[in-house]
Parts: structure tokens; C-alpha cells; sequence
């Protein structure tokens, strides 16, 4: 790059240089150091080798005698399976095919919920793309793999140093036959805030064509009004649009009325007047009691056209009676978790259900000899996360009391344990209920949930009863993600926001009662994409650009960490969370058919500056790279 800087600087051109035209023009020296992809992923496995990994230290270490997980074989050639008829015949012929089946479908959640709500949403790529050709082959009964979206966005990002979008572009490779889920917060996208009506659009439409087939659209309110752009996004990429209600309380407790099944039936109307091609029901607390399913599930295939695709969690330990009693009432469609990743704060269990819908005229259809083997990879995989884990033990009726999302419930216990209130757990719980009611009893889910999870950890740490937070005379700071909220920029719940918070949270300040991307100026969507080029200097594909419009701070940092340290995705996952051992070998394909065989032999004295130089062979030859000693 000096000699091409060199060549190029007129003062060069026209000869009126000497050397020290070369000491002092430091325009010369204006080059990124560039590196080969080897290089870079032997930086990162040498950092992470002498200082180990920052997400992984003092938690505890997969066990020593586990054994590696082992791709798990595709037997037999992919038949054609639900993306088929959706490719061939259009999301309305899929719908059509949904009410006209016997068999009780099933979407596998392990690559989305199951590892969002069991491990804190850490599975990487590589562990999902190895089980897709196996899912292709010998699942293909599936409805859907659910894979996508959710938290699992911005955390690929963030904590895993990978591209969601290569992610489910590999997904999507090896598994042609079966359609592809996503989870999508509406306006609020895959992120916490609500997005211009324009970036909502782009990213769905960049999610279609990179591979999403289905789009389970829900709004964290249950304000179909904010549903909309997402919705009419995903009807005009010709993919499957699931219109999804949130369900909250307790149907059956007459003290709850306000969701109750008239509230659920009416809102199931609007949905499907807003063209959902399929119904949403989403219990992402696990709150919905067997008895109260069969009731609502019912009125539902009484009252709606559209077939109904049930997603619970086994919170309460109770779950797998809930699907048992909505495929009694009919329901079309049921997510589970592969049996490795289901249970507790998960899915109920996907091969349970297979077993106990066997011989019944609900039978799935699904081979559970297929699933054994699949769930047999998943159980080896969870291993390597342990660090991961959160530890619930047992089931807990408590869930009932605070109706915390299964994704949000371990997120908010680690929370708490930062702020040292992990003792008082129990007293968190009771806030969070506590907080619910200050907001009116609200639907609870991202990312509502995290407003009312923040006043729960406020009221608790500093000692607060509902009755002093409503208290007019008890001056208070209230968490921004608070103020937003009543200020009406998530949107409005059912029936508005109580006057006694609002008022209290505003003071003076009037909200918002419209939806909040009719105020949202749109986004140069162009513009962005040049200014953001020119501050990583690379072309920005409509991918990154999507990644940088939910996320700007997060893909900035991803992309420049991409830059240090290469395509990691492709480390096994012991290798990315711990490093090598010495004189230990492992294989990293970086493109399909390009792999890099990697002996790490030693590490050197740290020198004056506080680098090692640590020693590898690189396919064979030797090779060393420095880095800072910070353990
Ligand atoms: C993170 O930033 O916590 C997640 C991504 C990992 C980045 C690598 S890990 C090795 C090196 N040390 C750090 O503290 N960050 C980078
Ligand atoms: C998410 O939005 O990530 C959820 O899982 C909500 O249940
Ligand atoms: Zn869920």
C-alpha cells in the first residue's frame, strides 16, 4: 500500500521529491493494514488463548468428559416440504393446507427460543448449520425451524462477533424443503425502540430474500395499529405473515377481565382483517392454563378464518398440557423445542409430543427415531455452553405471580445479581408483578417486558412499594425506558395508560397517543449507506446496511472488530469461548472448500511492551502473531 501511495502522490508524478518528501508526508502511510483471514483467526485464538474470553470467565467450564457433539446424518435425500408449497403456491395456499390437515404441526424452536431462553441466546452459527442438512433429510414433516430473530440478532453482533445475515443465509442453503421462521417485535423490528415506517420496510424485505419464510409479527402492546408496516412488509415479499396475539393475565380469573376471551377474539379480528395469513398465538410467559386453552383455542376456530399456531413455555413445568388441550380444541400448528433445549423457561418437548400424539388422528407424523438422533447433537451442543447456563432448577408456579417472559427471566435474575440483589430474587418477582399494575396490567414482552423489568429493579433497590411510586407528594426519578414508554413512544396498550402514572412519570408533558412511526421522519436509507462506507472504507451491502439501521453502535463495533480478527464463526465453539491447548489441532473452514488446519504450539515470554508472541502452524507452516498480555 506504500509504494501504491507512493507512485500515486503528484509530488512523486512530477519528480520534485527527495527522501525526506517521504519522512514528512504522512498521507503515504494512510493505509489499513491489511491483513489474510489467517492471520486475523490466529490473532483471535491467540488473545483468547493467553487472556481467555471475557463472556466465559469465572462461569462454569463445559465438563471435560463431554463428548463433542457429532453432526448428526441426513439419511436419505430432502423431500419437498412446506418452503416447497410456499415457493410453488403462495403463503395463501399454505394457510389453506394448514386448516385442511389432520396432523398436528410442529415448529422446531431449539436455533431461536430454545437457546434464547436457555442460554442467554449464545448459540453460534456454526452448531445450527451443521444439524440443517440432517433437518433437511429427516424432518422435512416439520411446519417450520424457527432461527431466526428475536434477541438472537443483535446478540450474533454483539457477543458471538458474527453476521446474522450469513447465519440464515447458511440456514437457508441446507435446508431447502422446510420454511424458515423469524420472530419480529413489529416497529420495534429486532430491537427495543420503535423504527421510521422506512427502516421497518428495509429490513423486512432484506429478511425475505435472504431467507425467511415465516414472520411471527407481534407488537408488545397487542396495538395491531402498530403492526401494520410490518405486516403489509411481509404480505408484499410474498412470504407467510403470522398476525400474532400476545397473551397475558389469566382468561378464566374474572378479577383479570380485561383480557379475557372477548378481548382475544376481537383482537384476532383485527388481525385478520390486516391480511395475516396465519394466526399468532404467542404465551411467551407460559401463563396459558390447559383449561383456559381449550376455551380460547375454541372460540378462536369458531370465530377466525385463519388457521392458529400455538408457542408456549414450560415455565411453570405445565406446558405440555396446554398444547396437549389446544390440539384437543384444534389448534394447526404448535412450537416446541427439540428435547435437548425444551423444558423450564424453553418450549415444551418436542419428541413428548410426537409420542403423545402417536396413534391419535393428531398424529405429526414425525419419525422419533429422527428426532432422538437430533436432539442427541443438541444435548452435546448444550455442553459447550455451560458458561451459559442460567440454572433454574425446577418448575415455578411463581411465573404465575410475575408473568415474566421466558427469554426476559434469566436475563433479569443476571441483572439482579449485578446490582446485588440476586438474595432478594423472590422480592424482585413481586415488584415486577407490582410494576405491572402501576402500568395498568400491560401485555409483558419485548420490549414492554424490559420497561417493567427496570421499574421492578428500581423499586427494589431503592425500597419502594407500589403506593409510594404512586405516591403524588413522593418525588422520584424514573428509569428513561419509563419515561419513553408513558410518553407513548412504544405505542398505546388497551385502554391507555393509567392518568396516576403518567401523570406522576410527565408531569407537565403531554403524550403521544398516535402511532409512533407516524412521527418518525423517514431515513435517508442512501445516505446512510454512503456516510457508513466511508467511515469503515468497504461497500456496505443492503445486509450490513439493515444490521447498521436497528443497530448503528453494535455493527460499527462488530465491523471493526471483523477487521481484527477475521471470520471466527468458522472456530468450533470450544475454540471461540476458550482457546486452544497447546500442540492441540483444530480445522476452520473459512469459504466453502477453504480450510484452514491450525496447530497452536506455544506461547512466548510477554515482553517490555506487554505483547506475547504466541506460535502456531498455519496448514502446515509456521507462524506466529503478538498479542497483548492482559491476563
Ligand atoms: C465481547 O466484546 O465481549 C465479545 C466479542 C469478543 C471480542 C474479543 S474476545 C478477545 C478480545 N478481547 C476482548 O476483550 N475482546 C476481544
Ligand atoms: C423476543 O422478542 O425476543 C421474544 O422472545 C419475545 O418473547
Ligand atoms: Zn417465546
Amino acid at each position: 500500500d506504500f509504494v501504491i501511495n507512493l507512485l500515486k502522490h503528484p509530488t512523486f508524478i512530477d519528480m520534485s521529491y527527495s527522501t525526506k518528501f517521504i519522512d514528512t508526508t504522512d498521507a503515504l502511510f494512510d493505509f489499513k493494514q491489511r491483513r489474510d483471514r489467517g492471520t486475523k483467526i490466529l490473532t483471535y485464538i491467540a488473545d483468547i488463548t493467553v487472556n481467555g474470553h471475557p463472556e466465559t470467565a469465572g462461569r462454569p467450564k463445559p465438563s471435560a468428559e463431554a463428548r463433542p457433539p457429532r453432526v448428526p446424518e441426513a439419511i436419505g435425500t430432502p423431500q419437498p416440504g412446506t418452503r416447497n408449497l410456499l415457493e410453488e403456491k403462495g403463503p395463501k395456499a399454505v394457510a389453506e393446507w394448514m386448516k385442511g390437515q389432520k396432523k398436528l404441526l410442529l415448529t422446531d424452536t431449539t436455533m431461536r427460543d430454545g437457546h434464547q431462553s436457555l442460554l442467554a441466546t449464545r448459540m453460534r452459527s456454526i452448531d445450527m448449520i451443521k444439524a440443517a442438512p440432517a433437518y433437511a433429510a429427516n424432518l422435512g414433516d416439520l411446519f417450520s425451524v424457527e432461527c431466526w430473530g428475536g434477541a438472537t440478532f443483535d446478540v450474533a453482533y454483539r457477543f458471538l462477533q458474527e453476521c446474522p445475515w450469513q447465519r440464515l443465509r447458511d440456514i437457508r442453503s441446507h435446508l431447502p424443503n422446510v420454511m424458515t421462521q423469524m420472530l419480529l417485535r413489529a416497529s420495534n423490528g429486532v430491537g427495543y425502540t420503535n423504527y421510521p415506517d422506512n427502516v421497518v420496510q428495509f429490513f423486512v424485505k432484506q429478511a425475505a430474500e435472504t431467507g425467511v419464510d415465516v414472520f411471527r409479527v407481534f407488537d408488545s402492546l397487542n396495538w395491531v395499529e402498530n403492526m401494520r408496516v410490518a405486516m403489509d412488509a411481509v404480505i408484499e415479499s410474498g412470504k407467510l405473515c403470522e398476525g400474532t396475539i400476545c397473551y397475558t393475565g389469566d382468561m378464566l380469573d374474572p378479577d383479570r377481565a380485561k383480557y379475557d376471551v372477548k378481548y382475544y377474539v376481537g383482537m384476532a379480528k383485527e388481525l385478520e382483517a390486516a391480511g395475516a395469513h396465519v394466526l399468532g398465538l404467542k404465551d411467551m410467559a407460559g401463563l396459558l392454563k390447559p383449561a383456559a386453552a381449550r376455551q380460547l383455542i375454541s372460540a378462536l376456530k369458531d370465530e377466525i378464518g385463519l388457521p392458529i399456531h400455538f408457542h408456549t413455555h414450560d415455565t411453570s413445568g405445565i406446558s405440555g398440557a396446554t398444547v396437549l388441550a389446544a390440539a384437543d380444541a384444534g389448534v394447526d400448528a404448535v412450537d416446541a423445542a427439540m428435547d435437548a433445549f425444551s423444558g423450564g423457561t424453553s418450549q415444551p418437548c418436542l419428541g413428548s409430543i410426537v409420542e403423545a400424539m402417536a396413534h391419535t388422528e393428531r398424529d405429526t407424523g414425525l419419525d422419533i427415531g429422527a428426532i432422538r438422533m437430533m436432539s442427541n447433537y443438541w444435548e452435546a451442543v448444550r455442553h459447550q455452553y455451560a458458561a451459559f447456563e442460567s440454572g433454574l432448577e425446577a418448575p415455578a408456579s411463581e411465573v404465575y405471580l410475575h408473568e415474566m417472559p421466558g427469554g426476559q427471566f434469566t436475563n433479569l435474575k443476571a441483572q439482579a445479581r449485578s446490582l446485588g440483589l440476586e438474595e432478594r430474587w423472590h422480592e424482585v418477582a413481586q415488584a415486577y408483578a407490582d410494576a405491572n399494575q402501576i402500568f395498568g396490567d400491560i401485555v409483558k414482552v419485548t420490549p414492554s417486558s424490559k420497561v417493567v423489568g427496570d421499574m421492578a429493579l428500581m423499586m427494589v433497590s431503592q425500597g419502594l412499594s407500589k403506593a409510594d411510586v404512586l405516591n403524588p407528594a413522593k418525588d422520584m426519578s424514573f428509569p428513561d425506558s419509563v419515561i419513553d414508554m408513558l410518553r407513548g413512544n412504544l405505542g398505546q396498550p388497551p385502554g391507555g395508560w393509567p392518568a396516576e402514572i403518567s401523570q406522576k412519570v410527565l408531569k407537565d408533558e403531554n403524550p403521544s397517543t398516535e402511532r409512533p412511526g407516524k412521527h418518525l421522519p423517514a431515513v435517508d436509507i442512501e445516505a446512510t449507506r454512503k456516510t457508513l462506507a466511508e467511515e469503515l472504507d468497504c461497500e456496505i451491502d443492503n445486509e450490513d446496511l439493515a444490521g447498521y439501521l436497528m443497530y448503528p453502535k453494535v455493527f460499527t463495533e462488530y465491523a471493526t472488530r471483523h477487521e481484527t480478527y477475521g471470520p471466527v464463526r468458522a472456530l468450533p465453539t470450544p475454540t471461540f469461548f476458550y482457546g486452544l491447548e497447546p500442540q492441540t489441532e483444530i480445522s476452520a473452514e473459512i469459504d466453502p472448500g477453504k480450510t484452514l488446519e491450525i496447530r497452536y504450539l506455544t506461547t512466548g515470554e510477554t515482553d517490555e511492551l506487554g505483547d506475547v508472541k504466541v506460535y502456531f502452524e498455519l496448514n502446515g507452516q509456521p507462524r506466529a502473531v503478538r498479542v497483548p498480555n492482559r491476563a
